[in-house]
């Protein structure tokens, strides 16, 4: 709360997309908001039903607690509470809680005048998440090709479906994503680790610039992407590994149903080896 009396100056009304200035307040250190107020609505109902349905499950142990989907037998029926049903309004309150939090990101943004990446970016989780309990489902005709809502058995789940395809790794989507996550990873630590020597040296050493920072990596690899660009190129990247594992995802199943090295003979099967 130390920054409050700073945090003042950035408190101003206004920037809202819905409900005028009627949830326009903080509490603390948060905004509210008609999006925070829907945020919290989702995620209280969402939590509470986990609970329940968690007290209906045969076990407390955290690690083993599971909310399954329906059966697949329901399609995409509405399946009776204890049947699937809870899992069905727990991700449309998740779905629900995730939109509202994304969109009261972006009435922050406006009230701070600035772009709005973050709530950009955070909407590719969204659509990767929505992918895997909503849009899959839906094209492949059952609630019950969503994941389970446990720690354990959604590992489980990724394990089963992996092999449901024989080797999910020869799912070329999935090596994009892979990919992306991978240079994500280079990327932030090239960053993370430029500034810190930049910013932060030794004793008695002086604080560098930019002009060191991209001295260093043109000495090092001839190029320097900048300041603003290596901003740009992380974005870039997070959205790409969460796009192409929607992407890897979506395929499988809704539009190939064979295992994923058999997707590789189109190769061995080009004219020219005839
Ligand atoms: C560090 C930001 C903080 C977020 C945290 C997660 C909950 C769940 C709920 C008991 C980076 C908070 C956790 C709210 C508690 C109940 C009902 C983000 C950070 C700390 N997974 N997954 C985890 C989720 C999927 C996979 C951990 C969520 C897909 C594998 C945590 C979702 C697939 C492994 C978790 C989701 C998949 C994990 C650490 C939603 C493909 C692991 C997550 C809503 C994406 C790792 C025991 C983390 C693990 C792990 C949460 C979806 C695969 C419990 C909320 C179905 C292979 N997942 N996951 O740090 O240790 O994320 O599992 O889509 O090995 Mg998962
Ligand atoms: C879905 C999370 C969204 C989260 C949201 C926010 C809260 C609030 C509150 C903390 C997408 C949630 C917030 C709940 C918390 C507080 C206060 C992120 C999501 C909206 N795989 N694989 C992937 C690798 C294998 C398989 C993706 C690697 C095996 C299947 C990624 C390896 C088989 C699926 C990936 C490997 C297999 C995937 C996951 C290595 C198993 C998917 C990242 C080294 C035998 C999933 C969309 C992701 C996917 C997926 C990586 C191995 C199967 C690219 C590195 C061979 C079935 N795998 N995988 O998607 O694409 O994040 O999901 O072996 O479904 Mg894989
Ligand atoms: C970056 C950066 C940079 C920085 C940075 C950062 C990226 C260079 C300048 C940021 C990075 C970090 C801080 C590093 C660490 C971050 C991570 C590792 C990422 C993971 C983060 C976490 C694990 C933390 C997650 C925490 C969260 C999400 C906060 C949890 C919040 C809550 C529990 C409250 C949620 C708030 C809501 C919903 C909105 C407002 C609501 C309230 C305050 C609650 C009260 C509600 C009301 C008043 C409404 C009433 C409700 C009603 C009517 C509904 C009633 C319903 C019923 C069912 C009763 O690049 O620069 O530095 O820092």
């Amino acid at each position: 709360m130390s920054m409050l009396s700073f945090e003042k100056k950035y408190r101003v009304k206004g920037g809202t997309l819905i409900g005028g200035d009627l949830f326009d307040f903080w509490v603390g250190p948060f905004y509210v908001g008609f999006f925070g107020v829907t945020t919290f609505f989702f995620a209280a109902v969402g939590s509470a039903l986990i609970l329940y349905g968690a007290a209906l499950g045969d076990t407390w142990n955290f690690w083993r607690i599971s909310i399954d989907p329906p059966d697949i037998s329901y399609g995409l029926a509405l399946a009776p509470l204890k049947e699937g049903g809870l899992w069905q309004v727990i991700t449309l309150c998740a779905t629900g809680a995730f939109v509202s939090w994304a969109l009261r990101q972006v009435e922050i943004s406006r009230k701070l005048g600035m772009g709005l990446h973050v709530p950009f970016t955070f909407s590719f989780a969204i659509l990767a998440y929505v992918t895997l309990v909503i849009i899959r489902p839906v094209l492949m005709g059952a609630w019950g090709h969503g994941f389970p809502y446990g720690i354990m058995s959604h590992l489980d789940w990724v394990y089963n479906i992996g092999y449901q395809y024989v080797n999910f790794h020869y799912n070329p989507a999935h090596m994009i994503a892979i990919t992306f996550f991978f240079t994500n990873a280079l990327a932030l630590s090239m960053h993370g680790s430029l500034i810190l020597m930049a910013t932060n040296p030794a004793a008695g050493e002086l604080v560098k610039t930019g002009e060191h920072e991209n001295t260093f990596f043109r000495d090092d690899i001839g190029y320097s992407i900048g300041a603003l660009g290596i901003h740009r190129l992380g974005m870039f990247l997070a959205i790409s590994a969460a796009f192409w594992s929607a992407v890897c995802i979506v395929i499988s199943g809704p539009f190939w149903a064979k295992g994923w090295p058999e997707w590789w003979n189109w190769w061995l099967e080009l004219p020219i080896w005839f």
